[in-house]
């Protein structure tokens, strides 16, 4: 007999889909993971890098032990050593420079209940440095939340009633499988998709016309449709008097350029603004998808408010099918109180797109530990030397991780983790609507163990233990309070995916905005200066976009044995004398590596596109290219404001 088991759980990557699982157990072994058939998001489906995720977990590299570093050498170590030390440094920290000296970075391995109570245990401990801003979405969402008061966007279901779609800087193929089938839906009825997107994506596959305005211009591209509209009487008139605020403000912005300038400023052709304003006139409703991509420029809100006006003057805003969408809220659903930040004294943070400057400048207290979870600072935030450099500097260094990837090389304590096929939570994510299920497949491997599980044994070695020492049920439950408020069940939460309750189909039906006026607000003011002059020196954006075969950097040395693949377009190469597979080497003004060039007749001749997440020690980790810079708003990280140039070897 065959002792085989089926566990309904929940995919915690830092993905859009946070797609439902069935993973299947024989002989307590992980043997497969495939879509849960009974998730209304991804009814079955699943990627072929959750697929592979088997591989990760019993992947030779995999660290199953806590690991000590003497002598500039891995050693293994125990869990009580490992435990013991670092509460002792901790405590003989805090004495000596204050708690604040400890820097806690926690990244977005894993986003799911049980990781708020990290922050508590640092809370409980007297508040460390933490951080502010983000390297992933801030920027779209701090300008959102000043058009609509608060970015809640359509569920993805309701795409199913667009009579067009524009996928404005996102890439679903590769990056939210659950949306290209709602894509294809809606196409086979008739709806046309509109790609804007200065990448030639995979997502062209899945549209039907693509725009290619100039990088980080989009602005301009929105401004030109819109008058456009205008100049026609198309305008939703309703919508404008009613329900909006600040729109004769915009109409000066406006009223600043003709379209033929808005179309020279961002690189397309009249004919497609006016094709992306006809649709938008006769296709309705028209839904957008925001990307993350789109973020990443110092001056992304512009973009986006544009945009959120585009689809307001259109008459797209509150209405089924249409909208302006981009993410939701993963740690939307529990109980933050419970993250203790009311207990915090001390409040010092740091600005996670700067955090190689913010630790190399922080003065009394200077940074003397720090300690990650679930994240890669050294290879994911920008300006990896300047990181690398500052944790270098950092006399004490923990990682609590899965892999020896680029931060690990810097710490002098690596703690094994679980994965999520070995842990008990709670995953909401930042794509759809439904919580689901982490249930625990199988036995941790080797010595690992959850950061729950972590914190946990070492607040016992602290005076707040009892603060801490609840069973992780018990802390479920607690973090779940709201959901339960609203009449969850916690045996519903475990069994399978449930809706979160109160979230909308349709956000802002009743067009009452939770601005301080109680309507949509136009952007009011626009600084032309985002615009950037040409670097002869560097004449290539650097498009460090995500990777089709791996999330964030979750990737391991022996799957990164060839020299990344950049994309130039073909023209450009022949005029650099380069042939398709060429080595060269790609420079910025932040550094430099070496790579692969394969030539594409359809890229923008001012682009150069890689893949995001390659690690350093295997010469593909690209933020040694990138600037460190911080959004002006939102504390996004604007990536894509690198400039590079190709060199021969
Ligand atoms: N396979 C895979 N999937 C992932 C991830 C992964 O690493 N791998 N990561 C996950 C994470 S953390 C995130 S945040 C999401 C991101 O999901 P997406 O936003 O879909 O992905 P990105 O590649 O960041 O950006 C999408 C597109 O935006 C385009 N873009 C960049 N700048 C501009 C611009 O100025 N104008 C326009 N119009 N377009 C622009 C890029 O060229 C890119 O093709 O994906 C998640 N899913
Ligand atoms: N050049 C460039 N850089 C980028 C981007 C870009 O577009 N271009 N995108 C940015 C974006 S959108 C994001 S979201 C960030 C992501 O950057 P990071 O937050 O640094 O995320 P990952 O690279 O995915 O690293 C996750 C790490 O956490 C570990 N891990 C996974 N689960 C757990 C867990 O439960 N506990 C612990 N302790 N560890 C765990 C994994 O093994 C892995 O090492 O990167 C950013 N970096
Ligand atoms: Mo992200």
């Amino acid at each position: 007999m065959i002792m085989k088991r089926e566990v309904i759980t929940t995919c915690t990557r830092d993905c859009t889909n946070t797609c439902g699982l069935v993973a299947t157990v024989e002989y307590y072994k992980l043997v497969n993971l495939r879509g849960n058939p009974d998730h209304p998001v991804n009814k079955g489906r699943v990627c072929h890098k959750c697929a592979r995720f088997v591989q990760r977990v019993y992947s030779p590299e995999r660290v199953l032990t806590p690991l000590r570093r003497r002598g500039g050498e891995w050693a293994r170590t125990s869990w009580a050593d490992a435990l013991d030390e670092i509460a002792g440094r901790m405590e003989q920290i805090k004495s000596r420079f204050g708690p604040e000296a400890i820097l806690y970075y926690q990244g977005f391995g894993e986003r799911t209940a049980l990781k708020l109570l990290n922050a508590r245990f640092f809370n409980l401990f007297g508040g460390v440095t933490t951080l502010y801003g983000t390297l992933c979405g801030g920027t779209g969402q701090a300008a959102q939340n000043l058009d609509f008061g608060c970015r809640v966007s359509h569920d993805p279901i309701d795409h199913l009633n667009s009579r067009s779609l524009i996928l404005w800087g996102r890439n679903p193929v590769l990056t939210n499988i659950n949306m290209v089938p709602i894509i294809k839906e809606i196409r086979q009825k008739g709806a046309p998709v509109v790609l804007i997107d200065p990448v030639a994506s995979k997502s062209r596959s899945i549209s039907d016309y693509h725009i290619q305005p100039a990088p980080g211009q989009d602005a301009y591209l929105a401004m030109a449709a819109a008058k456009i509209i205008l100049a026609r009487g198309a305008e939703d008139v309703d919508f404008l008097s009613r329900y909006s605020e600040g729109f004769d403000a915009f109409l000066k912005i406006l009223d600043n350029f003709t379209v033929e300038e808005l179309t020279v400023a961002c690189d397309v052709p009249l004919e497609q603004v006016e094709g992306l304003a006809d649709l938008l006139i006769n296709r309705k409703p028209t839904a957008i998808l925001l990307g993350w991509g789109l973020h990443r420029w110092e001056y992304a809100h512009y973009t986006i408010r544009c945009i959120d006006a585009l689809n307001a003057i259109a008459g797209n805003i509150g209405v089924a099918g249409g909208g302006v969408s981009q993410g939701f809220e993963e740690y939307g659903p529990y109980d933050l109180n419970l993250t203790g930040s009311d207990l915090k004294p001390n409040s010092r943070k740091f600005l996670m797109p700067l955090i190689g400057e913010e630790i190399l400048r922080a003065q009394d207290p200077t940074v003397e530990m720090i300690f990650v979870t679930a994240g890669n600072p050294v290879g994911m935030a920008p300006n990896s030397n300047k990181v690398a450099k500052a944790f270098a500097r950092t006399p004490f260094v923990v990682a609590a991780g899965h892999f020896l990837n680029d931060t690990a090389d810097y710490a002098d304590i690596f703690l094994p983790n679980t994965t999520f096929l070995e842990e008990k939570d709670l995953a909401a994510g930042f794509g759809h609507n439904y919580i689901g299920p982490v249930n625990r497949a199988i036995e941790p491997l080797g010595e690992s163990k959850s950061d729950f599980e972590i914190f946990q044994a070492l607040a016992e070695r602290f005076s707040f233990a009892a603060e801490f020492n609840s069973g992780l049920e018990d802390w479920l439950s607690l973090l779940a309070a709201p959901l339960l408020a609203k009449g969850v069940t916690l045996e519903e939460l475990f069994a399978g995916p449930v809706r979160i309750p109160n979230t909308p189909m349709v956000p802002y039906v009743e067009r009452v905005f939770p601005t301080p006026s109680g309507k949509f607000m136009f952007m009011q003011e626009f600084e032309p200066a985002a615009r950037r002059e040409h670097d002869k020196e560097f004449p290539y954006h650097l498009m460090s976009v995500m990777a089709r075969d791996w999330i964030g950097s979750e990737s391991t040395l022996f799957e990164q044995g060839e020299l990344l693949s950049v994309r130039l377009n073909s023209q450009e190469g022949s005029k650099l004398d380069l042939n398709d597979g060429d080595t060269v080497r790609i420079v910025s003004r932040a550094g430099e590596m070496k790579v692969k060039v394969r030539l594409d007749d359809m890229q923008r001749r001012d682009i150069v596109v890689c893949p995001r997440g390659g690690w350093i020690k295997a010469g593909r980790g690209v933020n040694v290219l990138t600037r460190d810079l911080v959004s002006k708003l939102g504390n996004g990280t604007p990536y894509f404001e690198t400039k590079v140039n190709i060199e021969p070897v």
